[in-house]
């Protein structure tokens, strides 16, 4: 059983920088399936990507991966023999989590690991399918080059990278109808305004969305041939690039 999302509900007296930590993790799947527009969506194509690209003999990468929705779709739908996914997360409430909900899972019998550690940290190596579904926002930007060349060099040719954000526009008119509509959205499921603003300010240090010109430029300069916008709703987007 998943708890609903109140956390932002009552008016605090100090905001603090949000954190994935057991109160997160308590109500995380109704927490991101009412604040991502298409999170359900995104999580069952990326199973599809995966089906595609997936190689015999190689691994597949799930950083960020939280209590492990992506993995138990490319689980579900990975039928190359000699595959395996690492599952990686620097929040040890989350990988425990993800554990159990792991073990429940009997659909497939692709093995799993699932890691607690910086994805910073984490060797890439003979990958074919690299996630971060949500992920990359959360890393300062001046490291991001760095994760995104490290993930290039771990992949196969022909493997590829699905890469999932929040994202900004650089017109300021576009920037604010798209904002507005993503808070229509949080409205239209439940949030109250003073939820919005609040969880909103708790994200301000900690998540720092990019164009999706930044995104393409970076994922260009660190090798990848191309990079095409596979979901775009209001202003979460995702995009499969491929080595
Ligand atoms: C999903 N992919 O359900 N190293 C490892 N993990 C990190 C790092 C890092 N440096 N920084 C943040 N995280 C998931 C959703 S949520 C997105 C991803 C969101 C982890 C963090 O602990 C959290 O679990 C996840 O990245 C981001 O498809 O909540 O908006």
């Amino acid at each position: 059983m998943t708890k609903n999302d109140a956390l932002y509900a009552a008016p605090l007296q100090e905001i603090i920088d949000f954190a994935f930590d057991e109160r997160v993790v308590a109500v995380f799947p109704d927490m991101i399936q009412r604040s991502v527009p298409g999170y359900g969506m995104i999580i069952a194509n990326i199973g599809i990507v995966a089906a595609k690209y997936a190689q015999a003999g190689t691994h597949c990468y799930d950083l960020g991966c939280s209590l492990g929705a992506v993995t138990l779709a490319m689980r579900q739908r990975i039928t190359q023999p000699d595959c395996d996914i690492i599952a990686v997360d620097n929040s040890p409430a989350m990988i425990e989590r993800g554990r159990e909900l792991l073990a429940r899972d009997n659909g497939s019998s692709v093995p799993v690991t699932m890691i607690c550690a910086d994805l910073k940290e984490v060797k890439v190596e003979n990958a074919s399918v690299v996630v971060l579904n949500f992920t990359l926002q959360f890393v300062p930007p001046a490291q991001r080059l760095a994760v995104i060349r490290s993930i290039y060099q771990g992949l196969r040719p022909g493997g590829v990278l699905v890469l999932s954000e929040k994202i900004a526009f650089a017109d300021p008119a576009q920037q604010q109808v798209l904002m507005e509509l993503h808070h229509d959205f949080k409205r239209a499921n439940g949030y109250s305004d003073l939820e919005i603003s609040q969880k909103r300010t708790a994200l301000e240090n900690v998540m720092i969305p990019e164009t999706l010109a930044c995104h393409q430029e970076r994922l260009a300069a660190a090798g990848f041939s191309a990079s095409y916008l596979w979901f775009q709703c209001f202003n979460f987007a995702s995009l499969v690039a491929i080595k």
